[in-house]
């Protein structure tokens, strides 16, 4: 199963493998890997070549270690296809998860020139920025920061925003109707490892999303930090 005369060096094979086996399922969320000594007994491989395979799916977020205790297979990723424009309590509601936030900052503040026109909006007029932590069963999944004209939507607080941002939108008869985003690949630099409990140079995804009103004016500019190793995207294709 092993190819020890391949080009592909044999951690790579040996992670694939192991990859293999979680993808069909004969390896779960939860279950312990055997040690670095079995794999490399049952391979007559190097347990620094094992190690090496593990370091790579741990890095890919396929896997975690408890010190002391061993790998384990990490929980699947959350999928999110990227056509719907819902929100995150909306996604996680959706998948049988409890969403939550932890709020990092609620103000209001004058626009930036740059903020100003993205949101169609003077420079210095007043605009809420909000930074929430967004958690899934009570796990880290994005570190988010809205920017939302202040004369557009009235009355937001503390409170509302714990809860769901959209939902406070549409009961104002604030309709969303379209958004555009981008979505890049960054590592978490201090401040985001902190927040999202991984570690400094752990993946994410840097998404920025503009969303329109159906008369097509701006209703918030947001960043989000995702966490890689649990989040993937997924999107239908035509041709
Ligand atoms: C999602 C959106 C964000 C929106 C938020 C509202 C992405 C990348 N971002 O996180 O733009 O502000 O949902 O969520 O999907 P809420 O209604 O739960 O507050």
């Amino acid at each position: 199963m092993i190819e020890k005369n391949s080009p592909i060096p044999i951690y790579y094979q040996l992670a694939e493998l192991i990859q293999e086996e979680i993808e069909s399922g004969n390896l779960q969320p939860g279950d312990a890997l055997p040690s670095e000594r079995e794999f490399a007994e049952k391979y007559q491989i190097s347990r620094m070549t094992v190690r090496q395979a593990l370091n790579l799916l741990e890095n890919n977020g396929k896997l975690y270690r408890i010190q002391g205790k061993g790998t384990f297979v990490s929980e699947q990723k959350i999928e999110k296809h990227l056509l719907g424009l819902t929100s995150f309590t909306e996604d996680m509601t959706a998948r049988g998860l409890k969403p939550s936030s932890r709020l990092l900052q609620f103000e209001i503040i004058p626009a930036t020139l740059h903020i100003a026109n993205q949101l169609y909006i003077k420079e210095y007029d007043p605009v809420y920025e909000i930074k929430r932590i967004r958690l899934a069963d009570d796990v880290p999944m994005a570190l988010e920061t809205n920017y939302i004209s202040a004369n557009l939507l009235k009355g937001l607080t503390e409170q509302i925003i714990n809860q769901s941002l959209y939902a406070y939108m549409e009961a104002q008869s604030i309709i969303i109707e379209s958004a555009s985003q981008t979505i890049e690949s960054s590592l978490a630099e201090e401040m985001e490892a902190n927040f999202l409990k991984v570690k400094v140079g752990a993946p994410v995804m840097l998404i920025q999303r503009n969303t329109f009103l159906q008369n097509g004016t701006p209703v918030e500019l947001v960043k989000s930090i995702y966490r890689a190793d649990r989040y993937k995207f997924t999107i239908q294709m035509g041709r």
